[in-house]
């Protein structure tokens, strides 16, 4: 059998053993179909089947998460933790708090962690969890009681050498806190290790609230300087206002970059001007608010109901929402207007359709498993403090994510220039994160 033809049984096989998970099929598609070369050069891979292997979760939990609202009436929910792939280090990967989430886009996201985690260079496995419930519009308390039953269930699986949770949409400092208190409570151990994205005063790591954001924004100055550019005076837009995009915005301002929108799933705020990053914190992460309400009735900024971010002209084009956020009429759009950099601080924000037009077009594009990586790899470094009891500044933890993108970048660089596709992050993420899996994966035998 070609090598091609053996890529496609691969992936029929994915789609015929997980009907319905269209988001894990398309997340499997995206890595296999770049793998064809490695498989030419490693045949030792095609013999122990490690494509095959990696693509079957070692593991999967799904269970039932009750609770009682403000009312009194009972609740449920369904909750999830995929271990996908222990080669590399514990499980690891965050928490996914959204209407939206079933098995197949939590297959999705811990499919992609392998990779990315393998990227960051550190010791950790691929993994993903989260459940179908929405923390918007809930009280703190209505939120408390559903974390302590969501961990009530997830205890037993996780620990620091075992499975290591953290944030991802709708789950941020507050939930993680929730979240350590009832593991702390149920298992009588003060285990820090076992969660990241804690609070710097109980164990947490200065700049992981801030590391996705920060180190897109590395990872994309080290794009620029390989087309020989810099980000000063550059216009850029970013979509969603979350964790990820509020801090992308907020390295991209300090390093002289212009941000003139942001969005949510409501609409989008045009401000010419340069988005007020102060004031998008204030709404999101104070008040919990909607974006609508950003600088109500004073300065230029519009703001557009059920707006597309994409329409609005950019050099720099940064999804920081969801998957699939991003498709070929917007990749049109922004082509049209100038853009020359899209870099994922979203998990698959981008359809397989535009990723292949902005790459025709010369577009640089940089993948989530490369781009977004910072924050999980600053999730690292927080592990590492908690085992050696430590606690670092912040420049100096800000300076390790720095090294760490910049490695990435030039990890993907020199990977895709060996196979032969110069400047082609999308092939150099996967093939450099499937490589250090893959040889893992035959060091340890059949399992
Ligand atoms: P947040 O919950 O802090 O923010 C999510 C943002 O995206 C909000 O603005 C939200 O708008 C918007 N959004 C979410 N879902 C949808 C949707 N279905 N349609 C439109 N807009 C949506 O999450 P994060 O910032 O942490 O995560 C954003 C992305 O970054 C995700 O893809 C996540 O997987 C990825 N990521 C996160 C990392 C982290 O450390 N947090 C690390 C690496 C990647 P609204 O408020 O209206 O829902
Ligand atoms: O998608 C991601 O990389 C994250 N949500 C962060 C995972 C982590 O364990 O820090």
């Amino acid at each position: 059998m070609s090598i091609e033809a053996r890529v496609a049984t691969i992936i029929d096989q994915v789609i015929r053993r997980n009907p319905g998970e269209v988001e894990f099929h398309q997340a499997v598609r995206e890595v296999a179909e770049t793998l064809g070369p490695v498989l030419r050069k490693h045949p030792e891979f095609s013999h122990h089947k490690i494509i095959e292997r990696i693509c079957e979760p070692e593991r999967q939990v799904i269970f039932r998460v009750p609770w009682q609202d403000t009312h009194a009436e009972v609740q449920i929910n369904r909750g999830f933790r995929v271990g996908f792939n222990s080669a590399l280090g514990p499980y690891k990967g965050g928490l996914r708090f959204h209407p939206s989430v079933y098995l197949g886009v939590i297959k999705f996201l811990a499919f992609e962690q392998i990779f990315k985690n393998a990227i960051t260079g550190m010791p950790i496995g691929g993994a993903k969890g989260g459940s179908d419930f929405d923390p918007k519009g809930k009280t703190d308390g209505e939120v408390m009681r559903f974390c302590q039953s969501f961990m009530t269930e997830l205890y037993r699986h996780l620990g620091e050498h075992t499975d290591v949770p953290a944030g991802d949409i709708g789950v941020g400092a507050r939930e993680i806190g929730y979240l350590f208190g009832q593991y702390k409570r149920i298992t009588n151990r003060y285990e820090s290790g076992v969660l990241t994205g804690k609070s710097p005063e109980w164990g947490g790591a200065l700049v992981r609230k801030e590391s996705t954001g920060y180190g897109l924004i590395f990872f994309v100055e080290e794009m620029l300087k390989a087309r020989g550019q810099t980000l000063e005076g550059k216009t850029a837009v970013v979509s969603g206002s979350g964790n990820v995009a509020i801090y992308a915005m907020e390295k991209l301002q300090a390093l002289g970059v212009r941000v003139v929108a942001c969005s949510d799933s409501n609409g989008v705020v045009h401000d010419p001007q340069g988005i007020d990053v102060e004031a998008v914190k204030r709404i999101k992460e104070v008040e919990r608010g909607r974006l609508e309400s950003y600088g109500r009735g004073s300065g230029k900024a519009k703001y557009i109901a059920q707006g597309c971010v994409w329409d609005i002209p950019c050099q720099i084009a940064l999804p920081c929402a969801t998957q699939n956020e991003l498709d070929e009429r917007a990749a049109r759009a922004l082509v049209g207007n100038g853009c020359i950099v899209v870099a994922e601080g979203a998990n698959m924000p981008t359809t397989p359709e535009a990723t292949h037009l902005f790459i025709d077009a010369g577009v640089a594009f940089g993948p989530g498993k490369a781009a977004n990586a910072g924050g999980v790899a600053t999730s690292a470094l927080e592990m590492q403090q908690n085992a050696s009891r430590d606690a670092w500044t912040f420049e100096f933890t800000e300076n390790r994510l720095r090294e760490i993108m910049r490695k990435i970048h030039a990890d993907c660089y020199a990977v895709a220039d060996e196979y032969g596709k110069p400047g082609n992050y999308v092939i150099g993420a996967n093939i450099a994160g499937f490589l250090r899996v893959a040889r893992a994966m035959l060091a340890f035998g059949l399992v």
